[in-house]
């Protein structure tokens, strides 16, 4: 389970604090099911400045780092494991650039936000970074399930 390559492939993903106060969870989560991505993982977290800080740590040299801290802890987030076929890339492709204006709409950025800082979701961008974000936040693991399903989504 979890293997970078197989059906079951996983990312992790967070709707972040914009998202949750906008009321968009529901429609991040839906569009991963409706693509026929498996969500087993799902919580909600008010992150520390410690956690926000350890999760954007690559960006802590960075001057927008301060911002981005006191933004992600300041509120909670939906952190989301979501399973499937090459689904830290297309999870990226749904989420849309990390710059709203380059985002194209029917991308989650893309249809819901505008300002750089304010672009509603996180999503790893390798197996590396899903690894150590799974580890992260989910450090009790996640949930294998229904894998009878799986000969509708995949030939
Ligand atoms: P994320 O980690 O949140 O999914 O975003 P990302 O991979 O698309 O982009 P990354 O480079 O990791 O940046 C993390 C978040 O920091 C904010 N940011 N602000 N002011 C700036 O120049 C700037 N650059 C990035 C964005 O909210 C970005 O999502």
């Amino acid at each position: 389970w979890g293997k970078a390559g197989t059906n079951q492939e996983r990312t992790f993903l967070a709707v972040k604090p914009d998202g949750v106060q906008r009321g968009l969870i529901g429609d991040i989560i839906a569009r991963f099911e409706k693509r026929g991505y498996k969500i087993v993982g799902l919580k909600m977290i008010w992150p520390t400045e410690e956690m926000a800080a350890a999760h954007y740590a690559d960006l802590s040299k960075k001057p927008f780092f301060p911002g981005l801290v006191k933004f992600f802890s300041s509120g909670p987030i939906v952190c989301l494991c979501i399973e499937g076929k090459d689904v830290i890339k297309q999870g990226r492709q749904m989420l849309g650039e990390t710059q709203p204006l380059a985002s194209k709409p029917g991308s989650i950025r893309g249809d819901y936000s505008i300002d750089l800082g304010r672009n509603i979701c996180h999503g790893s961008d390798s197996p590396e970074s899903a690894a150590h974000e799974l580890k992260m936040w989910f450090p009790e693991g996640v949930n294998d399930w229904n894998k009878a399903v799986d000969s509708w989504v995949y030939e």
